[in-house]
């Protein structure tokens, strides 16, 4: 069924059942000498090309690839179109290696035709803190599928990985593969519900009007929360003090230290965007929320090529209800002008989507980890992992 999976090391559909197998890495390290010194082959007219993010030539290369050949929705309605600017800031975290932004061109035009990337991490799995890869950005051009490009794709990341002594992954994809940790939907709260259904992102209910229903979505037009604001850099030590303390609540998530929270938490413009309640009393940081930009671009409609998006990244609440908190995310993407405000049900997110009118997508997200089982894998909410 899985001709490449079944030769990996991640958790086989056959083992399901089998509860001796312990959990922690499938196969162990083996030693560096032994990991295979070159490239794997690649078809005739095709090159690996190691991608310079830095340069703005390449960096527009791979935006295009991913901007027409990139994740669509099931009815091709949607495709993914991250920005130049945050695949940089994806893809060049603290400590990044440039040998895992990997492309293929073609020989002759030089024509960037497929690409994947990973970047390091330390993720803890229960009590072990692990250094891993996150895997991204996976794509190959329309013109070349399913002619197990994939395979090589991967078996070359992985290699480039080994090669610095890291020997987990952990990935995501809307595909089901040998085998998830867990499986999350996706959750949709309208901002601009009229173009939503202009686009046909979503539809107007039984017995609902337009104006009904843009009275139904509407949203105070500034935070209510007293102390309520943007996070600038002098917050990142106390940010990285709560949000520490609430991912350890959780049975997989990322080990997040200052230098990780300036990188994927401070805001950078279009990219990221992270707020706090600062206490007005005790000018204490107390409540953090967060999300990232990334539109879809329209397929098929006259009037609007894209739709701007903001995912719920890491939230955390100590003081101010999660729910108050994420009301206030969602007026400031409002302001901001998003159309939609997406979220998963992980960590705590179930406690706050029905009553935000939050509604359930028809898109499900499988996270995986790659050699490295966790038996019977774990619930959405026992998750504290968010991969862009
Ligand atoms: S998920 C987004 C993936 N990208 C897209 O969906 C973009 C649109 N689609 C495409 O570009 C986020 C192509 O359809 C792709 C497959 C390239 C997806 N993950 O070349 P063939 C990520 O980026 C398997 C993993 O003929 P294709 C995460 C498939 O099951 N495997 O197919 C990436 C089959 O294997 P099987 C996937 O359609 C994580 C084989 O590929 C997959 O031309 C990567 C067929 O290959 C997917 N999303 O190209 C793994 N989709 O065994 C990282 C299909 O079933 C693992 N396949 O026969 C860890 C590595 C690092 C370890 C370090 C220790
Ligand atoms: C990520 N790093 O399917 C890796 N999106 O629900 C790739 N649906 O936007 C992961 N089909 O439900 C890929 N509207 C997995 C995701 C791929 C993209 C995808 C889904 C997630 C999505 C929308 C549009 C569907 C269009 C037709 C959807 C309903 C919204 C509605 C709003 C009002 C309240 C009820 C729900």
């Amino acid at each position: 069924r899985h001709k490449f999976w079944e030769t990996q090391p991640v958790g086989q559909f056959r083992d399901a059942a089998d509860t001796s197998l312990p959990d922690g890495p499938i196969e162990p390290p083996t030693p560096l000498s032994e990991v295979r010194a070159d490239p794997y082959p690649l078809p005739a007219a095709f090159e690996w090309h190691t991608c310079d993010l830095d340069d703005d030539a390449l960096l527009v290369d791979l935006y295009s690839l991913l901007a027409h050949n990139y994740v669509e929705d099931d009815e091709n309605m949607f495709r993914f179109n991250y920005s130049p600017a945050f695949l940089r800031w994806a893809l060049k975290p603290p400590s990044f290696f440039r040998a895992w932004h990997i492309g293929v061109r073609a020989k002759e035009s030089k024509k960037l035709v497929a690409f994947i990337s990973g970047v390091p991490a330390r993720i803890r799995a229960r009590d072990d803190v692990v250094r891993m890869a996150e895997i991204n950005f996976l794509c190959v051009h329309k013109k070349l599928r399913s002619k197990r490009l994939a395979p090589v794709l991967i078996r070359e990341v992985t290699r480039r990985v080994h090669q610095e002594n890291i020997w987990q992954a952990a990935y995501t994809a809307g595909v089901v593969l040998p085998t998830p940790i867990t499986t999350c939907r996706y959750w949709h709260r309208s901002l601009n519900p009229k173009k939503l259904i202009d686009v046909g992102f979503s539809r107007l209910g039984p017995r609902m009007t337009m104006s009904r229903t843009v009275r139904l979505y509407k949203l105070p037009d500034a935070p209510l929360t007293p102390g309520f604001r943007r996070m600038e850099f002098r917050d990142v030590a106390a940010v990285t003090r709560l949000l520490r303390a609430y991912l350890a609540k959780f049975v997989v998530a990322p080990d997040f230290d200052e230098v990780d929270v300036e990188h994927w938490l401070l805001p950078q413009e279009d990219v990221v965007d992270s707020y706090l309640v600062e206490s007005p009393e005790t000018h204490e940081v107390t409540d953090f929320c967060s999300f990232y930009t990334l539109p879809s671009s329209v397929l098929n409609n006259a009037t609007y090529s894209t739709l701007k998006a903001a995912y719920s990244y890491y939230n955390v609440s100590t003081k101010t209800p999660l729910q108050q908190l994420m009301n206030d995310a969602l007026i400031v993407a409002k302001q901001k002008n998003y159309d939609v405000f997406n979220a998963l049900d992980v960590m705590e997110n179930e406690s706050f989507l029905k009553e935000l009118k939050f509604g359930p997508g028809d898109g499900q997200l499988h996270y995986y980890l790659y050699n490295y089982r966790i038996r019977n894998g774990i619930k959405p909410s026992e998750l504290g992992l968010v991969l862009l």
